[in-house]
């Protein structure tokens, strides 16, 4: 079954958008194999978004995940199609582009303070399981399915 790595960032972590957030993600069919609060360490920061490294606005991107005495929280789901599908529930990066209903269009207040990241593709979803939950997944198969 498809797994993807969901974020609440720091701003949303601040904000204590934490539980209303984690709701939106209660959907039938989703299931929970991970999740914890860290400090975000600037290496672990840099490679989760080394895509963006040659950007104008990543030092401020990974300022912002590692800023202070800050926090994230860290979630695996999985599910049929959960990458996708939790990337719908998130709501597009772009302000111009927020869809109603998203947990960006009701909490994000800007592009570089949109409160959550998830994963956009299988191999990224691979990548950043793998970097942010180095120790493994909780291992437990739902029944009810
Ligand atoms: P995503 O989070 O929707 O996948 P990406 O394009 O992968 O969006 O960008 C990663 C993160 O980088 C965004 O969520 C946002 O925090 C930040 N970001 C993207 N574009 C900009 C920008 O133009 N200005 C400031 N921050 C940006
Ligand atoms: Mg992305």
């Amino acid at each position: 079954m498809e797994q993807t790595f969901i974020m609440i960032k720091p701003d949303g972590v601040h904000r204590n958008l934490i539980s209303e957030i984690i709701g939106r993600f209660k959907c039938s069919g989703f299931h929970l194999k991970g999740l914890k609060v860290l400090n975000a360490e600037r290496s672990i920061a840099e490679k989760h978004y080394e895509d963006l490294a040659g950007k104008r606005y990543f030092p401020a991107l990974v300022g912002d995940i590692t800023s202070g005495p800050v926090v994230v929280v860290a979630m695996v789901w999985e599910g049929d199609n959960v990458i996708v599908n939790c990337r719908k529930i998130i709501g597009a990066s772009d302000p111009s582009k927020w869809e109603p209903g998203t947990v960006r269009a009701d909490y994000a207040i800007e592009i570089g303070r949109n409160v959550i990241h998830g994963s956009d593709s299988i191999e990224s979803a691979r990548k950043e399981i793998a970097l942010w939950f180095p120790e493994g997944l909780f291992g437990w198969k739902c029944n009810l399915y």
